[in-house]
């Protein structure tokens, strides 16, 4: 590629969204929580040990564009969610982190929550 042409756009359509592809089961993931609105999984490329997303089933591309229904189902499953990923790997203290657009660093154009497990080392040990 030449430097003058433009990066690839993520794509926002939703027959191209991976986290679609998984909540149909086209796509395999390591399932945390589930149920008729939420679905939360393991984050592929983790930052630390039980890194986890969490997204609504509805295709909706970035908060903004979140109705107040998706906001809520997701909110009241959070911090049990949370809770659950902490306790399951040993920590006590967590990232909640939520990408939006392109250049804050947003990669997939499905809404989603990471839940970071922190740990005094970045290995999980402590
Ligand atoms: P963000 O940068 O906020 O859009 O984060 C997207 C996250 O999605 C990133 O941490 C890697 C993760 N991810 C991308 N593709 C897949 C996948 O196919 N499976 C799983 N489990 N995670 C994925």
């Amino acid at each position: 590629l030449s430097q003058s042409q433009p990066k690839p756009v993520p794509s926002e359509d939703p027959k191209d969204c991976t986290f679609c592809k998984i909540i149909s089961g086209q796509l395999s993931c390591v399932k945390v929580f589930e149920n008729e609105e939420v679905l939360a999984f393991l984050d592929i490329a983790p930052i630390s040990k039980g890194h986890t997303l969490v997204v609504p089933k509805t295709h909706i591309p970035r908060l903004t564009l979140a109705p107040p229904s998706i906001m809520s189902s997701l909110g009241s499953v959070l911090p049990q969610i949370s809770n659950a990923v902490i306790q399951g790997v040993g920590a006590k203290d967590f990232n909640l982190l939520q990408n939006n657009g392109i250049i804050a660093g947003q990669v997939v154009f499905h809404l989603h929550f990471h839940i970071i497990p922190r740990f005094k080392n970045w290995d999980g040990r402590d």
